[in-house]
């Protein structure tokens, strides 16, 4: 039962470490490093999923799995999957040819500890392993769950989702014209579709009917906007060492951003709205989905 796993569900940051440590442990078996000169590409692959991150994205597995009856091990491997491909997107995003990032989760990014080469297969690695955890009868019992969870995955991570909002995103860079409109559209895509995966993914799990399904999507399209101005906001307040990534690079390079078009104060009053507009969606679920709810709170409240 997954929540066997939250010793104390009203305390969300005690809840968020326990669905991490879980998480890393399974994430720990998949990427054992085998002998021989591939084991390289492991080692970068663990360098990054092990660095300390939120685990936001896996603990929405899990607590949407929760409203379903969904078994732990196939919302972990679930869990574990979307962690890769985000991952993966880290890496790559830090890269020269792309952000060009020194810092990342508090540590030297990628490449900049093994080479450019390594970090381009260490997100390649861990994109594809993805796929193949999704993949396993160990995912779920059904293989028309396995094929839907694989083709959600590849919808939300590919060029009809965060791959084209990071297109979007590296061509817009230096454009400070961009409306509010166009920044939704990329950051729903580029932050928001990998958010969508990992709150409805209990749902499809659970086996549930497309409405219940609907409500999870409305509440992740929430949440994802209103993580991104939270994004932008600690671009613009925060410190490095805070957020354990470099900070003010959003001003530096003259980019539009919620913050640049709403100002702080219109982009928290945006962002508190959108949280609110999230717990709405929830109201069906009851107490079961307090988890989901906190999660809401924290998305904003984070600082880091
Ligand atoms: C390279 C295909 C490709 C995509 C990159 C997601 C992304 C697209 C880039 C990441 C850069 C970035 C700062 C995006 C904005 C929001 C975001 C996804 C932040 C990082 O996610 P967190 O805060 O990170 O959940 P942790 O480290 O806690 O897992």
């Amino acid at each position: 039962m997954i929540s066997s796993i939250w010793s104390n569900p009203s305390h969300l940051p005690t809840a968020l470490a326990e669905s991490a440590s879980a998480v890393d442990q399974l994430i720990d078996r998949l990427l054992a490093v085998p002998d021989g000169p591939e084991a390289r590409v492991y080692e970068a692959m663990r360098y990054s999923a092990q660095a300390p991150g939120k685990r936001l994205r896996p603990f929405l597995v899990l607590a949407s799995a929760s409203l379903f009856g969904v078994s732990l091990t196939s919302a972990l491997q679930v869990a574990a999957a979307i962690e890769m491909v985000h991952t993966y997107s880290l890496i790559h995003d830090d890269l020269p040819a792309m952000d060009d990032s020194d810092l990342r989760r508090g540590r030297p990014t990628c490449h900049k500890v093994y080479d450019d080469a390594t970090a381009i297969l260490a997100g390649d690695g861990l994109l594809t392993m993805a796929f193949e955890v999704l993949a396993d009868a160990d995912t779920h019992g059904d293989p028309a769950v396995r094929c839907e969870l694989v083709s959600y995955l590849a919808k939300c991570a590919g060029s009809a989702g965060m791959v084209g909002g990071q297109m979007i995103d590296l061509q817009a860079e230096h454009d400070a014209t961009l409306d509010i409109g166009a920044i939704t559209r990329l950051q729903r895509l580029k932050t928001g579709a990998l958010i969508a995966f990992s709150s409805e993914a209990g749902a499809i799990l659970g086996k549930a009917a497309p409405e219940t399904r609907k409500l999870l999507h409305a509440y992740a399209h929430d949440i994802g906007l209103a993580f991104q101005i939270a994004d932008d906001l600690l671009d613009a307040e925060g410190t490095e060492a805070e957020t354990g990534k470099s900070v003010a690079r959003d001003a530096e390079a003259g980019k539009a951003t919620f913050v640049s078009i709403l100002g702080l104060a219109g982009a928290k009053t945006q962002a508190r709205a959108l949280v609110d507009q999230a717990l709405g969606h929830l109201d069906t679920f009851g107490d079961k989905a307090d988890l989901l709810r906190q999660v809401a709170h924290f998305v904003i409240a984070r600082r880091s």
